[in-house]
């Protein structure tokens, strides 16, 4: 049950914004006013500035984010008088249209209804707003991304009809408050805009039938900003080629495709040493970076988006603000040491950090 919101939070959020925001008023009456809030109802509202300061922010703290450079640029939804699931769903799908802008991608955050006490906001079922339905055949093979199979059995329980396809995009599931039954509506297929993967130098590859969605968006992770969760706040930037291609259609546990690259690549998989699994590592992020490209999806590889990291840490830096990091996931997960964040340590993680966005419980 959502608690009351901890004043000492909410005073030191009102006075980071004041502190980051000059201008922005008088913080000592701003602070009176949230306390007496908290006092009277046990929570307090964010006026639309401290909501976007906050959101942006947070996105700042994300310690396991390399995309953190355009932080200042996040596209604010504020939706917080939403609550009902229709809502929730017809804004997330125009989440998507105004997130995906015809390939040109914009990092975009839309904030539903906070937890207040005695009254806890809407949830997300999902954990991206678009994922690819998985289960396991009757043969005991996967079809689809494993991944979702528990996400692609709770939409089936609801009523959902899967296909037999392995790039079939999940229903969107919002609960209007928690433990109650989720609602699910179909993503229009003009919100998901899908990229065909094919190679630059091997025509076969287009054959394997490979796809992927423009936009990431997470939608189970709760934003905190001074002191008051907002559980429903999907958030998207754009892809880095590496999260597609060396690990949601590479790893063993996911799509798990390098076998059937090398093999078509001819490379001899009868022993490690032919490197075979990185050859075609490398080849399939190839394609999905040349297929981007080609499709006019932003994208971002692994080497710039490292580059990028740097100056963000350097111009925070000239900010007097330290910039913690996780290294294990900062370095992407392919030629880790070809770039330049592999080569040195982090500021490090402080879990009490906010505003920040929290993980599911
Ligand atoms: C994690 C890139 C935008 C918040 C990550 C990861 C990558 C990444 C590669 C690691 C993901 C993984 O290994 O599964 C980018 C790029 C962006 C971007 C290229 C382009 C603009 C954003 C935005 C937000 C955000 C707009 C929030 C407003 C986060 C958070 C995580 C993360 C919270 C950690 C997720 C977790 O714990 O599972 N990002 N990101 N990122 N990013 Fe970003
Ligand atoms: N690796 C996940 C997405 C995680 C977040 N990545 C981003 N976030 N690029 C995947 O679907 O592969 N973002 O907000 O842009």
């Amino acid at each position: 049950m959502p608690h009351l919101v901890d004043r000492h939070e909410a005073e030191r959020f009102v006075r980071q914004f004041h502190d980051e925001q000059p201008g922005a008023g008088d913080v000592e009456s701003r602070v009176r006013a949230v306390r007496a809030a908290i006092d009277r109802t046990g929570t307090y509202e964010h006026s639309p500035a401290e909501l976007a300061f906050g959101a942006r922010v947070a996105w700042r703290n994300a310690a396991r984010c390399i995309g953190r450079l355009y932080w200042r640029s996040l596209v604010v939804r504020d939706l917080r008088h939403l609550t009902s699931a229709d809502d929730i769903a017809a804004e997330c799908v125009e989440h998507l249209r105004i997130a995906g802008n015809h390939g040109r991608i914009r990092p975009v955050i839309s904030v539903f209804a906070p937890d207040r006490p005695g009254r806890p906001g809407p949830r997300i079922v999902n954990d991206q707003l678009v994922r690819y339905a998985g289960h396991r055949t009757p043969e005991g093979r996967w079809k689809g991304d494993p991944r979702s199979a528990p996400l692609t059995a709770r939409a089936r329980d609801l009523g959902w009809k899967r296909d037999d396809e392995a790039f079939q995009v999940l229903p969107l599931m919002v609960r209007e408050r928690p433990g109650t039954r989720p609602d699910w509506y179909e993503l229009p297929d003009d919100s998901v805009r899908e990229v065909p993967l094919r190679h630059p130098d091997h025509t076969w590859f287009a054959e394997l039938g490979l796809r992927w969605y423009a936009v990431p968006a997470i939608s189970d992770m709760t934003l905190e900003i001074g002191g008051v969760q907002y559980p429903a706040a999907p958030f998207n930037g754009w892809y880095m080629g590496t999260e597609i291609g060396a690990r949601n259609l590479a790893d063993a546990e996911r799509y798990d495709l390098l076998p059937l690259v090398a093999d078509r690549l001819g490379l001899d998989r009868s022993t490690e040493r032919t490197l075979w699994r990185d050859r075609a590592l490398v080849e399939l992020n190839v394609a999905v970076l040349h297929s981007f490209q080609e499709a006019g999806v932003t994208m971002a590889d692994h080497h710039t988006e490292s580059q990028r990291f740097l100056r963000h840490i350097a111009q925070e830096t000239r900010q007097g603000r330290e910039t913690p990091a996780d290294w294990s996931w900062i370095v992407p997960p392919v030629s880790g040491s070809a770039t330049p964040v592999f080569h040195r340590y982090y500021d490090p993680v402080d879990p009490s950090l906010r505003p920040a966005f929290l993980a599911r419980i």
